[in-house]
């Protein structure tokens, strides 16, 4: 018997092709059980392998990993920033990550779309929010996200529709 999470999630990768943005993002599988997720988490690179301007997402599902999908529309999302991305701790933060949304054990979890985990430079995870105007479950889910991922350093959250941070914790 398989555990079922309470969301169905897809994961999904962008390739930077040369292509429009938005032709660079597949969607790679969905899954809504604990083991379908290791089974995907243990065929796939971890983020420290993929190459500098490639991403991964998992969004719930029906949910695309942009900020034009109407969940994301009003939304934001906390940022954790990564020097390099040989960082060890970019493969754990992105797994942890991952768990804590799919396990549901944030409060707030509806106010939950996603994660996307960008291999840049400067590599970086996103946390994506559904109402940024939402300040108590956006406060609450970067405390929690600081506390259960062990994160010393501040994390910033962004709106998307706009250039400057709106919190910093
Ligand atoms: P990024 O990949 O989020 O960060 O955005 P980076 O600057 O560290 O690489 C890079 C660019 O990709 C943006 O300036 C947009 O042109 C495009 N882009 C990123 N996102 C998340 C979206 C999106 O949700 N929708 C659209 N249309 N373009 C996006």
């Amino acid at each position: 018997v398989k555990h079922p999470l309470q969301n169905t999630w897809s994961f999904w990768m962008f390739t930077n092709k040369n292509k429009s943005w938005e032709q660079n993002l597949v969607k790679l599988a969905t899954f809504d059980t604990v083991e379908d997720y290791w089974c995907l988490y243990h065929h796939m690179k971890t983020p420290s392998e993929l190459e500098f301007g490639q991403d991964y997402s998992i969004f719930k599902e029906g949910i695309r990993p942009m900020w034009e999908d109407d969940a994301n529309r009003h939304g934001g999302r906390w940022l954790i920033g990564f020097d390099r991305k040989n960082s060890p701790y970019l493969d754990n933060i992105w797994l942890f990550t991952v768990l804590l949304l799919i396990g549901e054990t944030l409060e707030n979890a509806d106010e939950i779309c996603g994660v996307v985990v960008s291999v840049r430079a400067k590599c970086k995870i996103g946390i994506w929010v559904k109402n940024a105007g939402n300040e108590k479950a956006v406060l609450e889910i970067g405390n929690r996200l600081k506390s259960q991922l062990g994160l010393d350093a501040k994390i910033k959250f962004h709106n998307h529709n706009r250039v400057h941070n709106i919190y910093t914790i």
